[in-house]
């Protein structure tokens, strides 16, 4: 989930018509979808894109893996927007049988919108997946959006080099602010650190790994996430760490990407500490973050269980950072789900889902039939009742345990 440059685009008006391509998009983008290069990007510390001349929507896919009953995988989209005449309709993005020895268990699979991988990607949701290989290591594969090309054989991390695919996690963001979607992976280091990698996107491939630093995490209780966290333009990665003692249930701090972009991390700024006093808890919460406020703002959303087992939302909107610093404010309450809503048979994302420049939440939740995937359309101040996105019918395969989702940050263009 990224979030990086809202900044950029935040002021603009909301935009309710979408219209066909730009005169800019590369000839492989779909009629709306442009690529991660073509929206406008802050060219410094928050510095909107001089030339952007087309206004820009964000147009997020949700990408989805389906575990398949021979054992691989299915890899599906659906447009998470309703600016998009597909809005809420699934759509299959590549059926790899375990012939293909692609697998759902030893895959891990992270939406993004990193590249054209091959020529007719057409700006929908890439996938990456990140495959278990023969040794231990890992295989890097690409599948560009709407291609029909085999996956990509982008990288080989060798276990010979240190890559374990057990102890690796990958996550997609754009650390550089060049709008494509970068790999930062969280790898295993000496006991009780771990070491920050990153493969830059060049508009074609991601790039050899490049060691970014390392941090003192446990890797096993540790949740990251990529977000420009203190508003400069590069995508910050985000660590949630579980308590190490039983006061604090978990703790969040940011590992801020150099003011270069270009460059390693430094040390953790802390961010957080939430007690077990205050009713926290690292085993029933989980952690996102994006802009729901629309200042342009990266702010943290904690989902949390309730005490009858349904949702909470908190919110703690960014207090506009200094350089090199991050500022979160007091969580506030945004939203409680009762009746049939679970905090263990759902899970969240962040995505603009109606086009207006400010994230919403979006929930994927078990049902007896399939899924359902639901959005909380965000206020600014507040979500709104949860309405329904998307319906994943167990008859045709789907099924929460076995289906695994991720956002990509994906764009189109829209009128003058
Ligand atoms: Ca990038
Ligand atoms: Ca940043
Ligand atoms: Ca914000
Ligand atoms: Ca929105």
């Amino acid at each position: 989930m990224t979030a990086g440059w809202r900044r950029v685009v935040t002021g603009m008006a909301v935009v309710a018509a979408v219209v066909g391509g730009s005169s800019t998009a590369s000839a492989a983008d779909g009629p709306q979808r442009v690529s991660g290069d073509e929206v406008p990007r802050a060219t410094a510390a928050g510095t909107p894109d001089p030339g952007a001349a087309i206004a820009y929507v964000p147009m997020p896919d949700l990408g989805l893996a389906q575990r398949r009953s021979d054992g691989g995988l299915n890899l599906a989209r659906i447009p998470l927007s309703d600016v998009e005449a597909d809005f809420g309709q699934a759509s299959s993005v590549r059926t790899l049988p375990a012939t293909t020895h692609f697998s759902y268990d030893r895959s891990r699979v992270v939406a993004g919108d990193y590249a054209d991988f091959t020529p007719d990607d057409d700006g929908t949701a890439d996938h990456v997946l990140w495959h278990l290989a023969a040794d231990g290591g890992v295989l890097v594969y690409g599948v560009a959006g709407g291609s029909t090309a085999p996956p990509q054989l982008l990288r080989t991390l060798p276990k010979s080099a240190g890559w374990s695919w057990a102890d690796s996690r990958p996550i997609a963001g754009d650390v550089n602010g060049d709008g494509w979607d970068d790999l930062v992976i969280v790898h295993r280091g000496a006991p009780g650190t771990v070491v920050v990698w990153a493969m830059i996107s060049d508009g074609t491939t991601l790039t050899a790994p490049v060691r970014w630093g390392t941090a003192a995490y446990d890797f096993g209780v540790t949740r990251n996430y990529v977000a420009d966290a203190d508003g400069d333009g590069f995508e910050d990665l985000i660590t949630t760490a579980r308590g190490t003692t039983s006061a604090v249930a978990f703790t969040t701090s940011v590992l801020l990407t150099n003011p270069t972009g270009t460059a390693a991390v430094r040390s953790p700024v802390a961010a957080g500490t939430y007690k077990t006093s205050a009713g926290w808890s690292w085993a029933y919460s989980r952690q996102l973050a994006g802009d729901v406020d629309g200042d342009g703002l990266v702010d943290l959303v904690t989902v949390h269980r309730s005490g009858t087992g349904g949702v909470i939302v908190w919110v703690q909107a960014s207090c506009s950072p200094a350089a090199g610093k991050v500022c979160w404010k007091t969580p506030v309450r945004w939203q409680t789900l009762a009746g049939g809503w679970s905090f263990l048979d759902s899970r969240q994302y962040l995505a603009d889902t109606n086009g207006d420049y400010v994230d919403d939440l979006v929930s994927v939740h078990r049902t007896p039939n399939g899924i359902i995937v639901w959005r909380h359309v965000s206020t600014g101040a507040g979500l709104r009742a949860p309405s329904r996105l998307a319906t994943l019918p167990i008859t045709a395969g789907w099924n929460f345990s076995s289906t695994r989702e991720s956002v990509a940050d994906t764009w189109g263009s829209v009128g003058p």
